[in-house]
């Protein structure tokens, strides 16, 4: 039987994968593959928080079965490296196989000459609608902060505000600095109060849709912290407000509490951005629990896995919604505007623009104009890693924070 180190001519062959991990603002991990023939492909694997699992996952079990093989066995190498190993998915595994994964299409697109997209069956659309980020102390702040976003061309704003009661409430950003929540060497440990929540979030809505009618898109994150039937009770409150999403209203795992959640709620739902496999969507997207889902080329396997994810949401019309917040590199973001632009069921596309530190040690060819995100016609996916710069900037620990209740009980963040 012929191996794929058989066949492959010898300029074709994988002659190094590197990790390089670097810290221009915040912490990412990125995959370096090298052809013989010179051809050089980068991957995303950031786990935030988690950083260094992926890295030591890649160094030490990925990297030596990656060396020698023909780099465009794209499907064959994700099998091999996927069932291969046995245990299967998880975040860690299945950023790994990401990064190896999106190096990998990225150095096919290189050699065709051809920008991603184009290997991806070329343009359904012109460009990708994206959603910004909006976030206040007070109801007042993120109004005034949606307007930003408005000004800024934006069709769609998610919309974050503190609740009474609560401290450093998910989604506020620390003043003067880009929203990240992860910080410090140690978790930070932060208040949560649903009761205030629920009745806090309508009263924010209200107001937007006051000050600015109802042309703009607005969605909310709810960052998994409901019961199913809290869920549903903030979904029918939101109903007046007609909101594009809410996310993530209950913990993703839990699939089958979306059946409550759509029993009693008309504002459509979107979930994902935790979780890693076509397996963990399943049931939501089979028994159309949802309207978007979150999953994304870093944490869900890649170009590969996405994919199939999004073409099985294809049947059942779910859209996609692919998590882009600025934890994931733009060599993610990079790779998933080229998706969003081949796919036919794309929805909406996050995105928080990087700070220009983490722009300039990744420089692409993506650009953002008006609310759309506008894909390069570089071959590849368009995005390259500044290897001196990104030596500059060294991994420095950082932590997501942990909830907890008034009772001291660990809550879901
Ligand atoms: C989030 C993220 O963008 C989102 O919708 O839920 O900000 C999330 O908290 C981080 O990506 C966690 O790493
Ligand atoms: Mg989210």
């Amino acid at each position: 039987m012929p191996t794929p180190l058989s066949t492959a001519s010898s300029r074709d062959r994988i002659a190094q994968a590197r990790v390089v991990v670097t810290s221009p603002t915040r912490n990412f991990v990125t995959l370096v593959v090298t052809t013989e023939d010179g051809t050089v492909g980068i991957g995303d694997a950031t786990l935030n928080g988690r950083e260094l699992a992926v890295a030591a996952y890649l160094d030490e079990h990925l990297v030596p079965l990656l060396v020698g093989r023909d780099a465009g066995r794209i499907e064959d190498t994700w099998q091999y490296l996927y069932r291969g190993a046995y245990w299967r998915g998880g975040p860690v595994g299945m950023s790994a196989l990401a990064a190896v994964d999106t190096a990998l299409w990225d150095i096919k697109a290189k050699r065709a000459d051809l920008p991603l997209h184009q290997l991806l069956g070329g343009r359904s659309r012109d460009k990708v609608r994206v959603y910004g980020h909006a976030t206040g102390e007070t109801i007042e702040e993120t109004v005034a902060d949606v307007g930003r976003l408005i000004d800024l061309g934006y069709t769609a704003v998610r919309a974050q505000t503190a609740v009474p009661g609560g401290t450093g409430t998910y989604g506020v950003s620390r003043p003067g600095e880009i929203y990240d929540p992860a910080h410090g060497s140690l978790p930070e440990e932060t208040v949560w109060d649903t009761r205030s929540y629920l009745t806090h979030v309508p009263r924010l809505f209200e107001a937007l849709r006051d000050t600015y009618g109802f042309e703009i898109a607005l969605l909310h994150d709810v960052h998994h912290r409901l019961t199913p039937i809290e869920a549903a009770r903030l979904g029918a409150s939101l109903e007046p407000y007609d909101l594009f999403w809410i996310e993530d209203p209950t913990p993703a795992e839990d699939q089958t509490a979306f059946r409550l959640i759509r029993q009693h709620t008309r504002t459509p739902i979107a979930t994902g951005e935790v979780l890693s496999s076509v397996h963990s969507v399943q049931t939501l997207i089979t028994e159309r629990l949802v309207d978007y889902v979150r999953t994304t080329v870093t944490h869900a396997g890649g170009l590969t896995h996405l994919r199939r994810i999004f073409d099985l949401a294809h049947l059942y019309g779910v859209r996609s919604g692919s998590h882009g917040a600025t934890d994931l590199s733009p060599v993610c973001l990079g790779a998933a505007v080229h998706l969003d632009t081949a796919i036919p069921n794309f929805g909406i596309q996050e995105y928080m623009a990087h700070s220009a530190l983490t722009d300039s040690v990744f420089p692409h060819s993506y650009r953002f104009a008006d609310g759309y995100l506008h894909v390069g016609e570089d071959p590849g996916h368009g995005v390259h890693l500044d290897e001196e710069k990104a030596a500059e900037h060294p991994y420095s620990p950082a932590y997501l924070p942990v909830a907890r209740l008034a009772d001291g009980s660990v809550h879901d963040w």
